[in-house]
């Protein structure tokens, strides 16, 4: 009877392990993990009813991934309506070596036009092997972004997030560690295989 149950739970497995990854703050434009292949901003073409205030100093995007490593890339578009042509200024990049939660510095140090009150597009693309994937948000910059909800900020292997434009993600320490659930995990899915292929 056990036979009918291995599948479910392989399939449950596989899900964990695969996937791509969703924009969790500031709020995305929209998600579709189907359409997340779709630039500039994951099938999303409407810039969003509500703006959300973003600070010119010390912002960020928080992630969370599915995959255990990616690189990754911020650009962000100045006015009202960009169209992709205009996501031409890169304000955040790196790459992270372990899944889930994950805190993306934006510098907007060197963007022109970046002013208090400018409307403006920020753009994640994330590469983890399985194409460019696009998700955006639409914000308003200010000098004090009082709404702005700065404990978003979250790396999921503890580091704390660097200031700087581009961060590279994690430590060495804590990449072993997501290593080692992944190949728990992927020994678990093996064990599982052989254990369908057994009692078939
Ligand atoms: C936009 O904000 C208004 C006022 O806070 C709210 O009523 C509305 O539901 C929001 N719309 C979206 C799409 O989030
Ligand atoms: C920046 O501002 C200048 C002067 O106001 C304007 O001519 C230019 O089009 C703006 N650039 C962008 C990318 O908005
Ligand atoms: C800010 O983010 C934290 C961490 O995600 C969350 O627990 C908290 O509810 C958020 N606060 C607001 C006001 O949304
Ligand atoms: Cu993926």
């Amino acid at each position: 009877m056990t036979r009918f149950f291995l599948p479910a739970l392989l399939a449950l497995a596989c899900q964990t392990v695969l996937g791509h990854y969703q924009l969790t703050y500031p709020p995305s434009r929209g998600f579709d993990e189907s359409k997340e292949v779709t630039g500039p901003c994951g099938g999303f073409d409407s810039v969003s009813a509500n703006r959300t205030d973003f600070p010119l100093k010390d912002g960020f995007m928080e992630i969370n991934s599915e995959h255990p490593k990616y690189t990754y890339k911020v650009n962000i578009a100045i006015g009202n309506k960009p169209a992709a042509a205009d996501f031409t200024s890169v304000v955040g990049q790196g790459q992270v070596a372990y899944p889930s939660q994950s805190c993306l510095q934006v510098d907007l140090s060197s963007v022109k036009n970046a002013t208090d009150g400018t409307p403006a597009t920020l753009q994640i693309i994330y590469m983890a092997g399985d194409g460019n994937l696009y998700q955006c948000a639409d914000v308003t910059l200010k000098n004090q972004a009082s709404n702005f909800n700065t404990s978003a900020c979250v790396n999921a292997d503890g580091s704390s997030p660097s200031k700087s434009g581009s961060s590279s993600g994690s430590q060495p320490s804590s990449t072993s560690a997501a290593t080692t659930v992944k190949a728990g995990v992927m020994g678990a899915m093996a064990a599982l295989v052989l254990s369908i292929a057994a009692t078939a």
